[in-house]
């Protein structure tokens, strides 16, 4: 199988998640491509690389870290291929070094003996937890399973896997008793985010209801998002991403219909605190941060 089209299956059927992977999936498939280039000399470097990154960028439609890849990478031609693959690089530096600033503004907010949930798998957040553990915090980390496919045991598995032993997987229909009647006694909740708006952000669905929830017993809900996963288009239900009923029900009975929307979008409350790059920001700061700190979000993607 061509190498693009391998990217391309393991995005679709997710073997390849969460959006700093498929970020991270888009540059591979960017140096790919420049290794096909030197074997076909007809074709144009600028042309062939937009359009094989943005093939990958689109796979799924709610990944703007990815598709924001493709306008920093793509603003303008470049002399030699190398040049883009340079672009790329740097890109990848830059969602490190945010992850990294993001992970210790979180770490800060851990306790000792304090109780979190979290759902779905977020490298961020799991790394943000890694790095508060390291600081020789001792903390419970509640973990939903996620629901169709269950990338929460990733997110369990990693933070078993480094070290950290209080983690307790919950069905994601307990998430809202455990917030609304305060048993545990949750601190607070950590997500991560796929795309950021002016009056919401997205997240793997679910994550409406536990942000609901949490309001209602004023527990704080932070979300952790490189500011680069701001999108300028205005935000329409059309933007979130419908999965397949596969997933759901694989040998499911013929006339049975499904709606399976890949995430919620949350609108920006009180409650809700996202953690950037550049410390913590309400939902009224997110849009002119995010094009203060990188103006390149508002250009057009055009071949
Ligand atoms: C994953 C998900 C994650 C975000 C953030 O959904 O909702 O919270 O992608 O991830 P899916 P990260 O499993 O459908 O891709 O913090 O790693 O960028």
């Amino acid at each position: 199988m061509n190498p693009i089209t391998r990217l391309e299956e393991d995005i679709k059927n997710l073997k390849i998640q969460g959006a700093t992977n498929i970020a991270f999936a888009v540059l591979d498939g960017l140096t790919l491509s420049e290794n096909t280039l030197k074997h076909q000399i007809n074709l144009d470097p600028h042309i062939y690389l937009l359009e094989q990154s943005i093939r990958l960028a689109f796979v799924r439609p709610t990944e703007p870290l990815a598709q924001n890849a493709v306008r920093f990478i793509f603003q303008k031609k470049q002399t030699s291929a190398q040049d883009y693959l340079k672009l790329g690089s740097q890109y990848k530096k830059m969602i490190s070094e945010a992850k990294n600033k993001m992970g210790k503004f979180g770490a800060d907010l851990i306790t000792d003996g304090g109780v979190y949930l979290t759902h779905c798998h977020s490298t961020t957040v799991t790394n943000m937890f890694i790095t508060a553990a390291k600081q020789g915090k001792k903390f419970q980390i509640l973990v939903t399973e996620t629901r169709p496919l269950y990338q929460g045991r990733i997110t369990a598995q990693e933070l078993l896997e480094a070290g950290i032993d209080h983690v307790t997987m919950i069905i994601d229909d307990v998430a809202t008793s455990l917030l609304l009647k305060n048993i545990m006694n949750i601190k607070a909740v950590f997500i991560g985010a796929d795309l950021l708006s002016q009056e919401g952000f997205v997240n793997k669905v679910g994550s409406l209801g536990i942000a609901f929830a949490a309001r209602e017993n004023q527990i704080p809900v932070y979300s952790m998002s490189i500011l680069l996963k701001y999108d300028p288009r205005p935000y329409t239900d059309d933007l979130l991403e419908r999965r397949e009923s596969m997933e759901i029900w694989p040998d499911a009975p013929k006339d049975l219909k499904f709606h399976s929307p890949a995430f919620d979008y949350i609108p920006y409350d009180n409650n809700i605190s996202i953690i950037s790059e550049t410390g913590l920001l309400k939902g009224a700061q997110i849009k002119n941060k995010a094009l203060e700190l990188y103006p390149f979000l508002a250009s057009k993607i055009t071949i």
